[in-house]
């Protein structure tokens, strides 16, 4: 197709709802689109909207005959990944926010916002983007609108949400019952960072995002919506809504365990989520099931146990190290229909970034003839969006309407000294303080510095949409009489020697460590009791005793630290016997 989009005239009423057509109306008499287009999802609308975007440049062509139905977008050179310090939370009392997040009061956020959105789409088009986050029947799902004026971030919102139609109807009839949706409005602006702002207000279930058309800034159905508005929704509902894949192990006897684990961006929860297990295991019957790569909504359930769904449709993941031998399925995943964002292209147009092989790209990811003298030929964040149905692993109960039950949850982070591979929570509240106390180093996928080590409790420290003192108060209330929670565990794959390599292969080699985290919920595999909580005991895990041991004088710094990073929760932080 190569028509441009053919975006129709407003109907009289877009929707049936009129409280959907009355801020469609109320947004664009502010922004002053040159014309208004209601998102159906179709096929033929998406092949529009890319026709489009070939036409004007935002997209170009890759190459057609060895990638099928892949574009690349190239973002602005200082639009490139989430900008912590601009995203705001907005609430009445600042304190409901907390320490955690940066804070507007909401009427000065929406004076600062609407002056900025007052006449943007003047000479584009406004998109009204309808979507629901988890499967389409599902009552643990969620739906919202997007507005926006970025046909760049309607494709990708087909890609990575259930967008378009059946959205629109559930939203429909929800609405008609009182239920509301929630609403974001996006304009990329003029990408100045300077003119740019994430604002949440989760007591009016309401987002807006000015000038910046990347990720997690401009998809605002995923960390906006499903991770800091709905993490908000969920304390006050009695579920949780956090930054965790969710992969389903098939064990040799074919049982299959869920596991939901929580790691900071760009630390590891994609790979994890596609491990394929080395040869050996595979032989013996282990297999990997995907559900989710970013984000679950836990729910407890009637018979106790916290059941999960992933309330996206596809990934938004990251392509630097990401190759044949460190997750074969995703490559397998985006070899067709992917959209590829900051990515390098080598001579014949194919997408490349460091570390998928030792071919040479001949441009960068701004497009530049490829020079090292430039740094990294790929951008450290550059990303592939994709529909999740089209991984080998995607698990058929990713679409079941009550979810998958979990049995483990683990937390993990970069840390290259001090925390072993694996080590076991000894109960709830004990699992609790360990995702409290986890900590990070930072990553390419928020701009700022690399490789600072941060606390990042839950890897939620970017999404927690309220106060993190409430926020563990929350967590440690679902332990209560008839709940069959979770075993917590915490795992390390990035310690390193003292010659600055990884200590662990990590990638597919960490079935050795999900093989003891089963064994320990089935019972049966061996642990040690430590300060720290239970390590694997000598030979459970075949792994070299350095990257296992708990060493007591190495935590003593750790300990002070965590206990000053808590302390800055106050009053807040639940009175609870900890250690
Ligand atoms: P977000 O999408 O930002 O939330 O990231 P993520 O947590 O899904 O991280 P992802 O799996 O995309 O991995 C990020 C980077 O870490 C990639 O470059 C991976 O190759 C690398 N990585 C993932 N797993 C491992 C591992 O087990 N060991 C090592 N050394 N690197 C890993
Ligand atoms: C993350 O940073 O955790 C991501 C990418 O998953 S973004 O959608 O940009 O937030
Ligand atoms: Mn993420």
């Amino acid at each position: 197709m190569n028509a441009r989009p053919r975006p129709q005239a407003m109907p009289a009423a877009g929707s049936r709802l009129a409280a959907l057509n009355d801020w469609v109306a109320e947004v664009a008499a502010l922004t002053r689109p040159d014309r208004i287009h209601w998102c159906d999802g179709s096929d033929a609308e998406y092949a529009a909207l890319l026709a489009g975007m070939l036409d004007d440049g935002t997209l170009v062509a890759l190459n057609q005959d060895t990638h099928p139905g892949c574009y690349l977008h190239r973002s602005h050179p200082e639009d490139v990944a989430r900008v912590e310090h601009l995203t705001f939370v907005c609430t009445r009392e600042r304190d409901d926010a907390g320490p955690n997040n940066h804070w507007m009061a909401p009427a000065d956020a929406h004076a600062q916002v609407d002056a900025l959105f007052d006449g943007c789409m003047r000479g584009r088009t406004l998109y009204v983007v309808p979507y629901c986050m988890g499967p389409i029947d599902s009552p643990l799902a969620r739906c919202g609108v997007e507005i926006t004026d970025s046909p760049y971030v309607v494709a990708n919102m087909r890609l990575m949400t259930r967008m378009g139609a059946d959205a629109l109807a559930r939203i429909e009839r929800e609405g008609a019952q009182g239920t509301p949706f929630v609403r974001g409005l996006h304009s990329t602006g003029e990408l100045d960072p300077a003119r740019r702002y994430i604002m949440h207000f989760p007591e009016e279930l309401s987002i807006k995002s000015y000038g910046s058309g990347y990720g997690g800034n401009a998809l605002l159905g995923k960390k906006c919506h499903a991770l800091r508005i709905a993490s908000w929704q969920a304390r006050q509902e009695g579920w949780l809504a956090e930054h965790m894949l969710i992969l389903g192990l098939e064990t040799p006897h074919g049982d299959t365990h869920y596991i939901a684990a929580a790691f900071p961006s760009a630390c590891g929860k994609t790979n994890l989520a596609m491990l394929i297990p080395p040869q050996a295991y595979r032989e013996q019957g282990w297999k990997v099931w995907t559900v989710g790569d970013d984000i679950a909504w836990l729910h407890p359930g009637a018979d106790g146990r916290l059941w999960a769904i992933n309330p996206e449709a596809g990934y938004f993941g990251v392509a630097p190290g990401t190759s044949a031998k460190t997750n074969p399925n995703a490559l397998a995943t985006i070899a067709r229909d992917t959209i590829f964002t900051n990515v390098a292209v080598t001579a014949d147009n194919q997408p490349w970034w460091e570390g998928l092989d030792e071919r040479v790209p001949a441009l960068d990811w701004q497009g530049r003839p490829y020079d090292p003298a430039n740094g990294p030929a790929a951008h450290p964040n550059a990303r592939f969006t994709v529909n999740a149905r089209q991984c080998p692993s995607w698990s058929p109960h990713a679409e079941d309407a009550q979810g998958v039950p979990i049995s483990a949850i683990v937390f993990g982070g970069r840390r290259s000294t001090l925390v072993p591979l694996v080590y076991e929570a000894r109960d709830w509240a004990h699992g609790v303080f360990v995702g409290a106390s986890m900590a990070s180093e930072t990553t390419a996928a928020a701009t700022g510095q690399v490789g600072v080590l941060r606390r990042d409790p839950m890897a939620m420290k970017p999404f927690c949409g309220y106060h993190f003192g409430d926020y563990f108060a929350h967590w440690l209330s679902f332990d209560r009489p008839g709940a069959r929670l979770p075993t917590v565990f915490h795992v390390n794959w990035f310690r390193k020697g003292a010659d600055g390599r990884f200590l662990w292969p990590g990638f597919g080699e960490n079935i050795r460590v999900l093989e003891w985290i089963v064994g320990r919920v089935e019972g049966g595999a061996q642990a040690e009791d430590t300060p720290i909580g239970r390590l694997p005991a000598a030979g459970a895990i075949d792994a070299s005793d350095a990257i296992l041991r708990y060493e007591h004088a190495d935590w003593i710094g750790e300990q002070a630290d965590v206990d000053r990073a808590l302390a800055e929760y106050g009053e807040r932080l639940p009175a609870h016997a900890w250690r």
